[in-house]
């Protein structure tokens, strides 16, 4: 792995993933993707019970890398289709299918394929700094990444399409108030901010929080009876870890519950 594309540490059971392009806003290349792919499957190899997605410097993550594009332009056509699904579908399968929560700590802007990395994730905390755009419409080009998945998902279809025709960035405060971010904290207080729900997360029931994400991911496309099967596996076996063993002798004995993640 490219150290300096990607960071990736892990303390406590929280791994953390920091793009690492600040110079242009962690804008997103061949490299980094592979790196990022790479990272997220490190995380679930160490056992983290919470990831952290984040970026380096005044942003989150600008989406595509355009000069990288225009260089392809220039040798040829790029094929912007093999891009998407040999560099952009895997990252997104990993965060989507992770086995541990995934949270996208927005410090600064977030655009196109950037923006899409972090619907993708569980949790959104933002900075007040942060500005979030579709970008994609504003150079000719359709939502990708997963975020016409995504996007009306959390917003619903009507802010989706706004934000997908107008693509001006929103503020961080404008994002909070429709549900496209969880949190939003003061750039003083965010780093502890993030390290707080973090923790928070990482000391959760971890299979059945990745559980929960299935079966809610599967009811959004299911027939109400798929979906009561699908539940009942699930609870099946969510039923049948410690955490919840655990959890029950705790609220019997009028004790906090501890969760060791298995
Ligand atoms: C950048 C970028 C960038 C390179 C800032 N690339 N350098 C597309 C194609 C194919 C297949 C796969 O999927 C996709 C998905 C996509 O992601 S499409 C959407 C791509 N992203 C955009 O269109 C956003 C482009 N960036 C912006 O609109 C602005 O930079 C934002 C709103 C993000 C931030 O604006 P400012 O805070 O004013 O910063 P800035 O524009 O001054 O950028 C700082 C530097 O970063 C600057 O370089 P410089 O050398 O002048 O300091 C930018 O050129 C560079 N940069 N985004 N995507």
């Amino acid at each position: 792995m490219t150290e300096t594309l990607v960071r990736y540490e892990i303390d406590g059971g929280v791994a953390t993933i920091t793009l690492n392009r600040p110079g242009v806003l962690n804008a997103l290349n061949r490299p980094l993707l592979t790196d990022l792919h790479d990272a997220i499957h490190r995380a679930q190899d160490e056992h983290a019970r919470c990831l952290v997605l984040t970026g380096e410097g005044r942003g989150f993550c600008a989406g595509q890398d355009l000069a990288d594009i225009r260089a392809d332009y220039d040798n040829g056509a790029p094929d912007l289709e093999a891009l998407l699904r040999e560099y952009y579908h895997p990252v997104v399968r990993g965060i989507r299918g992770a086995t541990m929560p995934v949270l996208a700590a927005l410090n600064g802007v977030a655009a196109g394929a950037g923006l899409s990395l972090a619907l993708a994730c569980d949790l959104r905390i933002a900075s007040e700094a942060a500005r979030l755009t579709t970008a994609f419409t504003g150079i000719g080009l359709v939502p990708d990444a997963g975020m016409a998945w995504t996007l009306p998902r959390l917003v619903g279809a009507a802010n989706a399409t706004r934000l997908v025709m107008r693509p001006g960035p929103i503020s961080a405060a404008e994002a909070l108030s429709m549900g496209l971010v969880d949190e939003v904290a003061p750039p003083d207080e965010f780093s502890a901010r993030v390290a707080a729900l973090a923790a928070e997360l990482a000391a959760g029931p971890t299979r059945a929080f990745v559980l929960s994400r299935q079966l809610m991911d599967e009811a959004a496309t299911s027939p109400l009876d798929r979906l009561l099967d699908l539940e009942a596996g699930a609870q099946l076996e969510a039923g049948q870890t410690e955490d919840h063993r655990n959890a029950i002798a705790a609220f019997l004995e009028k004790r906090p519950a501890t969760f060791e993640g298995r």
